[in-house]
């Protein structure tokens, strides 16, 4: 038989859990005791590479802005809008996340629920955001603050410099590493993803799918409102490029980033199109996309905040406005650490569940659609990405608008 690729196993997984789990409704402990554990393990294997993870992976995109002083007006251009279209992203997501209330009528037996950390003040959260010791961020896990250090340690390395280069190759390499521990732990997600689904539906029965279909409507939503939004808006006004041309010029990179569900993968098509079809100068495009493939994912951010609402619903858990703009601060810093690699957005979500004191079985019921998820946010993330090298080049004098309109 034709190897399975990953993503079927895992919706394998998904499918014989939910169909076992129906089983065990009767028996619902001995589900809790023989086949939860391997759900935990699967848990664990994630909660010990975020770590190493984040810190590398935003180390080295901090870093990648190149020498900031020649490149700081782009720079600074860039980050200002990646940080922008995110946060509004993750906002949308959570907007629909509210409106749709995926996880309405769903509340998981009370023994799920827990204790909410108390949520501080949103000053507090942006002055906690800098640690006083960053070895101390790790050890707590305390991911706002690994990110914060992460940043600071980027631009260091690149004023620095010939003499930051030890450091970045350190990252660098470590960044590489922690990719490919990635995929060893997504092997192992077609087993994790049942045994963690099973308990939930043996305890739970049917009624704990329908909320994930409208999981996946808030997401597809949400990622086709923004991007028709916001892109369309932006590359109007800065590059006087009409939507239709410039999705028309964008759509095989969009077509290669929804089937692959890699933004690295898709880097090569999206500078092509950039250049060939919508006319962005080679200079501009080859800095803004790779760094955006590395630290601008407006889809995932978007994903990260209406999952973590459904995630909070489905254990009966009422966000505070506090909350929710910590989901904002902490998804968009999050998926600026996504790798662009299948499947990383669902590992940094278990960061956005933490960083608010949510259960991270929740990750259960969204791993196994997470592929379904995958597909639309990584097309916006690398949309995003095209549209940001517009905007930029378009600043920059460096913009040919007659190639996206010979289109
Ligand atoms: N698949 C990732 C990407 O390549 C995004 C994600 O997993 O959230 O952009």
């Amino acid at each position: 038989m034709k190897k399975l690729n990953l993503t079927t196993k895992i919706f394998i997984g998904l499918i014989v859990g939910i169909i076992v789990g129906l089983f065990f409704q009767s028996a619902p402990d001995a589900a809790k005791t023989y086949i939860k554990p391997f759900g935990d393990l699967f848990l664990n294997l994630i909660k010990m590479i975020i770590i190493p993870l984040v810190l590398s992976s935003l180390v080295v995109g901090a870093a990648s802005t190149g020498d900031v002083r020649r490149l700081g007006r782009i720079g600074v251009k860039t980050i200002a809008y990646y940080l922008l279209t995110t946060a509004f992203a993750v906002t949308l997501g959570l907007i629909l996340g509210n409106i749709i209330d995926p996880g309405f009528g769903l509340t998981l037996p009370a023994n799920a629920k827990v204790e909410v950390n108390k949520a501080p003040s949103v000053v507090e959260t942006l002055l906690n955001i800098i640690p006083t010791n960053p070895v101390k961020a790790m050890v707590d896990a305390n991911m706002l603050q690994i990110i914060a250090f992460a940043l600071f340690l980027g631009i260091g390395i690149t004023i620095a410099r010939e003499k930051g280069k030890p450091v970045l190759d350190f990252f660098e390499s470590l960044a590489e590493v922690s990719y490919k521990i990635v995929g060893i732990i997504m092997e192992y997600a077609p087993i994790g993803v049942f045994a963690l689904i099973v308990p939930v539906v043996a305890a739970n029965g049917p009624k704990v799918l329908l909320p994930l279909l409208k999981v996946i409507i808030a997401v597809y939503l949400g990622v086709a409102l923004h991007a028709g939004i916001v892109y369309s808006t932006l590359v109007r006004i800065f590059g006087k490029i009409s939507p239709a041309k410039f999705f028309k010029g964008a759509a095989p990179a969009m077509l290669v980033a929804f089937t692959t569900c890699s933004s690295s993968a898709t880097l090569p098509v999206s500078m092509d199109v950039t250049e060939k079809n919508l006319g962005v100068s080679k200079s501009v495009s080859s800095f803004v996309l790779p760094l955006g493939a590395t630290i601008n994912m407006d889809g995932t951010a978007l994903y990260q905040g209406v999952c973590a609402l459904f995630v909070a619903q489905i254990f009966g858990i009422n966000l505070t406005l506090s909350q929710q703009l910590t989901i904002i601060l902490t998804a968009t810093l999050a998926s600026i650490g996504t790798a662009g690699v299948p499947g990383a957005g669902l590992i940094m979500l278990s960061m956005v569940l933490q960083s608010v004191g949510l259960p991270l079985e929740g990750i259960a019921l969204i791993a196994g659609i997470d592929r379904i998820l995958d597909m639309p946010r990584t097309c916006i993330n690398v949309t995003g990405d095209i549209a940001g090298s517009v905007v930029v080049a378009a600043t920059e004098g460096e913009l040919n608008p007659d190639v996206a309109k010979a289109l």
